[in-house]
């Protein structure tokens, strides 16, 4: 459906007039980098240009005092001193002639970037803008901030489009504590923030950046920091500041530009991936030029480069989630988690082969070599003709060669009869591509009495064709091939209806969860962290006999385990499978959004234990999962 880009080259006008150490960093270069990036990686011409337009002044009214945009308004007839004296009334504030202007186009171009995405023109979008918008508040400006442009934006998506749950999210590393004053009683706003905060003492110096802070009256919960899965947000709208990236002079944060790629991905699962992203701060302009592509590459469905760099969360962080979690645990059923801390697994048995120091070939690739040419292939034995597809994904014809396939299927039994052959054949030939980089995702099919032996078959080959470090996730009746090596280089997860158990670190089952709030919890409680600490650069998900799973579930799973391996994710259904999973599954994997969850319920408690239990076993090992401490509350 289509990425917006929403930018208007009069948005370079602003700049400092005089000196000020503070300020100067907001300068127009940063709108030019990012835009001559987005040019220089093809990434400009795949979107649909608009151009902004100037916010009215109702429309500014809609979150700002008469008065100050009055005062705004006037500034464009001051002399040079008389900007310099006003700006001293505010904190980091320069206005200059322009300021006006451009701040109405800022604030004008999130407007046209919601109603872009609210009229189904597009899917998603980004708006470059300047000012940025998050630090400025009802009567005041503050922190290069003139008019809230997300706030706005959000305030006219429920006025002028009747909607009644909106996400903000703000990964900009200050605050915008300009967000959180205007919808702090407001529950159909959830406004959530991370930012740097060093106990009061970065920038803006506020008590309430905490996670204490956690919205008043109707709004109580719906500040700050928690996870997503009751709210259900019809739109997101991110506060998207890049100033949390590496090598920023103001956050000098570690953020690589890949991480605002996963971040982007993950929030495209929500809202039926309506998301739009207005920039906020960020003053490093190769770091910023850098995220920008990310962010605007994710939009357009492209998958995110795998994340570098070791995956053990580091202690102050894992206690700024706690408190946020135990702050809006009164407020939210979904983090109302108690149970008992399960005995960890005894140490010893196999070990992961070095995620961060081992690099992987086909890991690399994505770095060195040019996107795959195909994004997705279709590799079905029986091609269905009611199987609508998108024009970018292709059905694949070719199989691999007689001879090489038959050698492969020898120890397989189910694997002799003829069509379970041809369907072997077939996946080989699509694993082979992506393997070698020509593919980057892909459905095959097997006849569900051969889905075992084929899967077997597929993790050998990818074991033995380049793959350092392979995630299966098998739902339904699929064993782990009991002679596969525990080298440490294949992580195992079932989900089927059995209950949960970690043999090893690398093989985990765990029963599949009844109901949608279950199902979640289960991703993003342990599939998500195991993935993300083991870093495979092969996934596979297998659909197996008996596998219970409804196909917006799977489809779920499958935009969430894109997040990994560079998005080289094989799925493989059983033949029989409806034509709206291959279907659906195909889309997702090329990129487009879910379809909406819907308002889940929350986890049963028997799904909960499951989770517990195998989250308190396996978090000595896999260190991503301390991200979701156990509650007592
Ligand atoms: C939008 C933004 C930062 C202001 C920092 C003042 N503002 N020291 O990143
Ligand atoms: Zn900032």
């Amino acid at each position: 459906m289509g990425t917006a880009l929403v930018y208007h080259e009069d948005m370079t006008a602003t700049r400092l007039l005089w000196d000020d150490p503070e300020c100067e960093i907001e300068r127009p270069e940063r709108l030019t980098a990012a835009l001559d990036r987005l040019r220089q990686r093809g990434l400009e011409q795949r979107c649909l240009l608009l151009s902004a337009r100037e916010a009215s002044e109702e429309e500014l009214g809609l979150v700002h005092s008469p008065e100050y945009v009055s005062l705004v308004r006037e500034t464009q007839v001051l002399g040079k001193e008389e900007l310099q004296a006003l700006s001293g009334q505010f904190d980091a504030i320069c206005f200059h002639p322009s300021t006006f202007h451009c701040a109405r186009l800022a604030a004008g171009a999130g407007l046209q970037l919601v109603d872009a995405v609210l009229t189904g023109a597009v899917q998603n979008g980004l708006a470059l803008v300047r000012p940025p918008g998050h630090h400025s508040q009802r009567a005041a400006a503050n922190g290069f901030c003139v008019f809230n442009n997300v706030a706005i934006a959000a305030a006219h998506a429920k006025q002028k489009h009747g909607l009644h749950r909106i996400l903000v999210v703000d990964w900009d590393v200050h605050h915008g504590q300009g967000i959180q004053y205007l919808f702090e009683d407001d529950p159909s706003i959830l406004y959530f923030s991370w930012h740097r905060y060093e106990h009061g003492r970065f920038w803006p110096f506020l008590r309430e950046s905490d996670a204490d802070a956690v919205g008043r009256g109707q709004g109580l919960g719906f500040t700050v920091n928690l996870p997503w899965n009751q709210f259900d947000p019809e739109l997101v709208l991110v506060s998207a500041g890049f100033d949390s990236a590496i090598g920023d002079p103001e956050g000098q944060m570690q953020a690589t530009p890949e991480c605002f790629a996963h971040l982007t991905q993950l929030l495209q699962v929500l809202a039926g991936g309506r998301v739009c992203a207005v920039l906020e701060g960020g003053y490093h302009l190769e770091s910023l030029a850098e995220s920008v592509c990310m962010t605007v590459q994710t939009l357009l469905g492209d998958p995110a480069p795998p994340l570098s760099g070791s995956m053990v969360p580091c202690q102050s962080a894992l206690e700024s989630i706690q408190s946020a979690r135990a702050a809006q645990a009164p407020h939210w059923k979904s983090l109302q988690l108690q149970e008992e801390r399960p005995p960890p697994l005894l140490p010893g048995g196999p070990v992961c082969k070095g995620a961060a120091s081992a690099p992987s070939s086909l890991l690399d690739q994505p770095c060195l070599c040019p996107a795959p040419s195909v994004r997705t292939a279709v590799a079905l034995t029986a091609p269905d003709i009611t199987l609508v597809l998108p024009p970018d994904v292709i059905q694949q014809e070719g199989s691999a060669l007689r001879e090489e396939t038959e050698a492969w299927a020898r120890p397989h039994e189910s694997l002799a009869r003829e069509e379970a052959l041809a369907a072997l054949g077939k996946l080989l030939y699509l694993l082979d591509g992506m393997l070698d980089g020509q593919v980057n995702s892909g459905i095959a099919a097997t006849p569900a009495s051969a889905a075992a032996a084929t899967l077997d078959v597929a993790i050998r080959r990818g074991l033995s064709h380049g793959a350092q470090r392979l995630l299966c996730v098998a739902l339904g009746q699929l064993d782990r091939p009991p002679d596969l090596a525990h080298d440490g280089r294949s992580l195992w997860l079932n989900i089927r209806g059995k209950e949960a158990a970690a043999l090893s670190m690398f093989h985990v089952s765990t029963p599949l969860p009844a109901m949608t709030g279950g199902f979640l919890s289960c991703i993003l409680g342990l599939v998500l962290p195991l993935a993300y600490s083991f870093q495979p650069d092969l996934v596979l998900v297998a659909l197996g006999p008996g596998h219970g799973l409804q196909g917006r579930h799977a489809a779920l799973l499958a935009a969430m385990l894109r997040g990994l391996a560079g998005g080289r994710v094989l799925a493989l259904l059983e033949e029989d499978s409806t034509p709206q999973l291959a279907g659906i599954l195909a889309r997702v994997l090329n990129g487009e959004a879910p379809p909406s969850l819907g308002a889940s319920s929350v986890a049963s408690p028997e799904d909960v234990r499951a989770l517990m239990y195998l989250r308190g076993q396996l978090e000595p090992q896999w260190k991503m999962l301390q991200c979701h401490p156990h509650l007592v509350a």
